[in-house]
């Protein structure tokens, strides 16, 4: 109801800078990082602190810590944080034992030349730049990873193996199975959402960054579209900036982010650059999972997503200068 009066009020692609925008509604993490801005930090601040904050609570269960546990039991994570004015970026993937996923992805970013690093060498570069190594597993991981042994390891990325992965846990070998899970019954509302966040100043620099844990029960060593520069997130103060959210492993395959900020550098508005993103995708993949926010350089703003099962509607944050609270909006999909 709330959701709704708030809409009318403040339709969707409303211009004024500054501007904060991010998936789903991660209401917090919206004020963080308008705070960060309004207390004099820059937009790559922002965006570390908003992420930042998702990752501390854990938002959805599907950022930080304590989710979507893999294979083995074991939560990993990946971030990426961009600095549009200078493409500088920073990323993680698979990080392990260190909470603070966007803090490393922006320690790369400042303390390497590097763009990217993964897996136990991200955890060590990590904890050599201060951060703490602590377990990632709460009581919560360690039940969803108990159901999924005790339900046969249901669901299963793995395919064409032997034994039939629809059925059984492994160890697995090659193999032909038929596969039987569908993957909207693989990847769903349930599964995933990840915070993607947009931030755009007053003087017109744009930064974008990302956070999360990924896909419940991925195979160890999966990463997703999220730390992938023009798949999780892209920004370009001289054109816009987007950032994608929902089935990764599907998603990057089109780099949703870089288009939808080219189409927006060609003259697109952001809610026509989200929903080609989406369409382009579409047309391989009909029922995926997935949702993009779009901005420009003015402050305009726009989202897209694919109805798919679970996904009718899809719910992102504003903050602009129209409002002192985070604002939630959400766009039908299509
Ligand atoms: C991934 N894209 O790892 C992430 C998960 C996500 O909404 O966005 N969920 O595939």
């Amino acid at each position: 109801m709330l959701f709704s009066s708030l809409t009318v009020l403040f339709p969707l692609g409303h211009t004024s800078l500054p501007l904060v925008i991010n998936t789903w509604p991660f209401h917090n993490a919206t004020a963080a990082a308008w705070n960060a801005l309004q207390s004099g930090g820059s937009v790559l601040d922002a965006v570390e602190k908003g992420c930042a904050r998702c990752e501390m609570e854990q938002c959805d269960g599907t950022v930080g810590y304590g989710g979507s546990p893999d294979e083995t039991g074991e939560t990993t994570l990946d971030a990426m944080i961009m600095n549009g004015d200078t493409m500088d970026v920073g990323a993680v993937a698979d990080l392990r034992r260190i909470k603070n996923a966007i803090g490393v992805a922006r320690a790369v970013m400042e303390h390497t030349e590097h763009t990217l690093l993964v897996g136990e060498s991200a955890s060590v570069f990590a904890e050599n730049m201060g951060f703490v190594a602590e377990d990632l597993t709460t009581n919560t991981s360690v039940n969803i990873f108990s159901q999924w042994l005790k339900g046969n390891c249901q669901p299963n990325y793995r395919k064409n193996v032997f034994p039939d992965p629809s059925k059984s846990c492994g160890p697995y070998k090659p193999g032909a199975t038929v596969r039987q899970n569908t993957r909207a019954q693989l990847v769903n509302t349930r599964s995933h959402d990840t915070i993607g966040m947009i931030v755009l100043d007053q003087h017109g620099h744009l930064a974008a960054g990302t956070s999360t844990n990924g896909l419940n029960h991925k195979i160890p060593g999966r990463v997703g579209d999220s730390p992938i520069v023009g798949a999780g997130a892209y920004a370009d103060s001289s054109a816009g900036a987007a950032s994608a959210t929902g089935d990764g492993d599907l998603m990057m395959r089109f780099l949703p982010s870089y288009l939808a900020v080219e189409l927006m550098r060609a003259g697109a508005d952001p809610s026509a650059a989200c929903k080609t993103a989406i369409s382009r995708i579409k047309r391989h993949y009909s029922d995926f999972f997935g949702a993009i926010i779009c901005a420009n350089t003015t402050g305009h703003y726009g989202a897209a997503c694919n109805k798919a099962p679970g996904l009718s509607q899809f719910h992102f944050m504003v903050s602009n200068s129209e409002s002192d609270i985070p604002l939630l909006k959400s766009v039908d999909c299509f």
